[in-house]
């Protein structure tokens, strides 16, 4: 949009005023970031209502995204920048004497999501409003997000997230759009008077679903999406109804808290609360939209698009056939039509124990009417699957098995589409975890690769980098991201790599006085970077990371002139609250930090850092900085990762296992711009088939493991109290599950190989060119755009607007 500097000021301060009735020179930073929030958001409200509007008027097809987790990271300077705004807002705010970084850091990032699959579903949401693609989000605002990790000597303790306590002006609350969510009570059917068999009622607890709705905004497009987040509250009626506090709590609880656990699942009932009253509200709120469209509820799947983020959402199904049955006076198959072809499910893990399946009991319980429509789900499919394929694949796909609703089991069999995240993961669904459903409906599944916005991760994550790109290949990039491959025809010019070999290192410098500022350690920022920055999870062997770091320790000790290129080894992970293993090994980690960090005889060989509290703010400031990508999961476990891309777009090389989303990246870079060590899933796959692995054999007879386990062992590591044993124990007595001592030979190579090519400067910085040239396939414009076309059938809006262009494909 267009907005002259001078027509800021002038908006800012009166914005300021109204608010406050002050001058901003009076004013606190936190005023004065409201006063800048609450302005930018003026801003979009035209567009947004516009957007919203012209989606009816056109009868758009609309995609509804449903997700428990949302990590949208700060949003000022994205919306800003998005809008077109970003220079003169800050040009403007300089004349006043203010500092845009400064507000800008005021703004809480909202934690509503535990990792990877929280902030996909924000990329995704950034990339549909970015491609003129009718996209909404529908999630919970909790009122507690993650928790707030703190190192105490050493242990994370968890503090709570209470980010609703400062004012959030992006969100609009929605009176108009409240919905009643109902639980527990009983149900019965009743023949009315016209013959219908009518659902009625009694003794329910009725909660009321407020919306909250925040703007996603679309780059420099004039198309504003919606994020609803639904709020528990009582219902106005009742509110007379409850007497005391505690009374009002098992409302209130819905919305209150975000589970902290991503990959362990355990039945709590309250959980099934939060994931019934988000499908519930949202799909209510779906079915009153459609009504705007006026035309026959059988169209539903040709307007509405209504996506499964993981199988949390996975109760859409009985709920939308609930809807249409009980409200709508669908029959049963104009239902299940309507149903199957509307919904469709991305599958995020492989982890056995993350899988969700609810008691019946509970469930029978809790949503009485919706029991009673899975129960007829299953029926039916029993009754079609049982005579063409048998016994033993429809007992084991059934929904309701062993005293459990079986919630993948339900996403896939109520959807017309199934899709992994990386082709690997793709290909394990098919070939493993959902092998049964494979052979009834291979039609359903196909492989959909995650992807990134760069416009977060790149263009305001690193505007050195982005600067030398638009002088070196101009702006086109920026919009259709393949153009970056044109950057691979500067892999041999002096100039550039100079340049960009220059931009890292400001990056470098800048997290370096951020490490010290927060953590009090000097780093040199001419070391290597290597970064490890995810969830803390055995599977994604941070532990594997340690026992180098670990092994480097000693070899130094041993023999001080030992020839490593300087490494600051960086670490941000969050270990859920009841993962004890990840609890000791981030202790462990930070005690070898302060080993390490306080050792004279190390100096410069060997730094590590493990920041607190790690979440998206902070990932914008180490991933520009890295130069070594850790991404170390054991092959066949990594369902896809997205810090491998935002890496590999900020020109970090990649230290990789052939798993996830590595394979891809390997397959674009080409196998000479990328570390590869370590067993590959088939090789998994038959080592445990075989079970032959013996951890013990390589403690034994392998002196670099024998000497690092001891480590952990022998007070080498201070203060420790039995966190070293912990980790001993899962590698030697319990075999080592996933096979960090099988792979650390070849962990240990790889990390000398890129000793030695960190040597060569220039080498290095045309390797770090040719990945960021390489990484438009993962910009997730393109893989919303495959989702659209195969999944969703949702096309851009753009069409009337001048000057976008089309996405060209990806090519390698
Ligand atoms: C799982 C569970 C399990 C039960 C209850 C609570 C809960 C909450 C969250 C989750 C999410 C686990 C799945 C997940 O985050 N998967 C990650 O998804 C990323 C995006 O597709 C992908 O890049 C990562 O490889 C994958 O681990």
């Amino acid at each position: 949009m267009e907005l002259t500097t001078k027509d800021f000021i002038k908006d800012y301060k009166n914005q300021f005023q109204s608010m406050y009735a002050y001058s901003y020179e009076e004013g606190s930073t936190e005023q004065l970031y409201n006063a800048l929030g609450l302005l930018v958001k003026n801003y979009i409200s035209t567009p947004w209502k516009e957007t919203r509007e012209t989606y009816i008027k056109n009868s758009v097809k609309q995609v509804f995204y449903f997700s428990m987790e949302f990590l949208p990271g700060r949003q000022l300077k994205s919306n800003a920048y998005n809008l077109g705004l970003l220079d003169t807002v800050k040009e403007g705010l300089t004349e006043l004497g203010l500092s845009f970084d400064e507000l800008s850091e005021a703004e809480v990032d909202p934690a509503l999501g535990n990792g990877g699959l929280g902030r996909l579903a924000s990329c995704f949401m950034d990339s549909l409003a970015s491609l003129s693609m009718a996209g909404n989000g529908n999630g919970i605002r909790y009122q507690y997000g993650l928790f707030r990790q703190k190192f105490v000597d050493g242990y994370q303790v968890e503090l709570p997230e209470n980010w609703l306590r400062y004012r959030n002006v992006w969100e609009t609350s929605n009176d108009k759009s409240t919905c009643m969510v109902r639980f527990g009570g009983n149900v019965w059917l009743e023949r009315n008077k016209q013959g219908y068999l009518e659902a009625k009622y009694e003794n329910t607890l009725n909660v009321l679903a407020v919306p909250y709705d925040t703007p996603m905004v679309g780059y420099r497009n004039d198309k504003v999406n919606n994020l609803r987040l639904w709020s528990a509250e009582i219902p106005v009626e009742e509110e007379n109804n409850y007497h005391t506090i505690e009374e009002t709590e098992p409302i209130k609880e819905i919305t209150q808290v975000l589970y902290p656990d991503d990959s362990n699942y355990e039945g709590r009932l309250l959980r099934l609360k939060q994931e019934y009253f988000m499908v519930s509200a949202g799909v209510q709120s779906i079915i009153r939209h459609f009504r705007k469209y006026n035309v026959p509820r059988k169209n539903i799947p040709d307007k509405v698009a209504i996506h499964i983020n993981d199988t949390h959402p996975a109760l859409v199904v009985p709920e939308l056939m609930r809807i249409l049955i009980d409200e709508e006076r669908l029959s049963w198959e104009q239902a299940w039509e309507i149903t199957f072809k509307t919904c469709s499910y991305t599958n995020h893990t492989i982890l056995r124990e993350a899988l969700e399946k609810w008691p019946i009991d509970m469930m029978k319980e809790l949503l009485p009417r919706i029991y009673m429509i899975i129960e007829e789900i299953n029926r039916r499919f029993v009754e079609n699957t049982l005579p063409l394929y048998g016994e033993r694949i429809t007992w084991q796909t059934a929904i309701l098995q062993n005293g459990v609703v079986n919630m993948a089991h339900m996403a896939v069999i109520g959807s017309h589409s199934v899709n992994g995240v990386a082709q690997l993961h793709t290909d394990i669904l098919m070939n493993d975890v959902l092998k049964d459903f494979f052979e009834l409906y291979p039609e359903r599944f196909n492989n959909k690769t995650n992807g990134i916005t760069q416009r977060r991760w790149v263009h305001l994550a690193n505007p050195g980098l982005t600067q030398l790109l638009d002088d070196k290949i101009g702006e086109d990039w920026k919009k259709n991201p393949s153009e970056l491959k044109v950057f691979k025809g500067q892999e041999k010019d002096k100039q550039t790599l100079k340049q960009l070999a220059a931009i890292k290192l400001e990056n470098k410098k800048r997290l370096a006085d951020h490490i010290e500022k927060v953590k009090g350690i000097k780093v040199n920022p001419n070391a290597i970077f290597d970064v490890q920055i995810k969830r803390l999870h055995a599977y994604k062997r941070q532990h594997l990371n340690l026992l180098h770091i670990l092994h480097r320790y000693l070899e130094i000790k041993q023999n001080p002139s030992v020839d490593y290129a300087p490494r600051v080894f960086i670490f941000g992970a969050k270990a859920a609250p009841s993962y004890l293993y990840a609890k000791q090994i981030i202790k462990v980690i930070n005690s070898l930090a302060e080993l390490v960090n306080n050792d004279p005889d190390v100096g410069d060989k060997l730094k590590v850092v493990f920041f607190e509290n790690y979440g998206v703010s902070l990932a914008e400031k180490i991933i520009p900085a890295a130069d070594v990508s850790e991404q170390i999961s054991l092959a066949s476990m990594e369902a896809s990762g997205t810090s491998n891309m935002k890496l590999m777009a900020n020109g970090a090389l990649t230290l990789a296992t052939l798993d996830g989303a590595n394979i891809e990246i390997r397959d674009f870079v080409g196998g000479d711009n990328i570390f590869v060590f370590g067993l590959t899933s088939p090789e998994v796959y038959e080592l445990k088939a075989a079970q032959t692995y013996n951890a013990r054999d390589l403690y034994e007879n392998n002196s670099n493991i024998h000497r690092a386990l001891n480590a952990l062992k022998d007070g080498t590591i201070p203060n420790l109290q039995d966190e070293g044993h912990a980790i001993f124990e899962s590698l030697v007595h319990f075999n080592d599950e996933y096979f960090v001592l099988k792979d650390f030979d070849s962990y240990v190579q790889a990390q000398e190989d890129i000793d030695s090519l960190y040597k060569d400067q220039n080498e290095w910085t045309r390797k770090s060119l040719l990945n960021i040239a390489s990484s438009a396939p993962f910009s997730a414009d393109y893989t919303i755009k495959k989702y659209a076309d195969d999944i969703w059938k949702v096309k851009s809006c753009a069409v009337e607007h001048e000057g976008v262009q089309p996405l060209d494909e990806p090519v390698s």
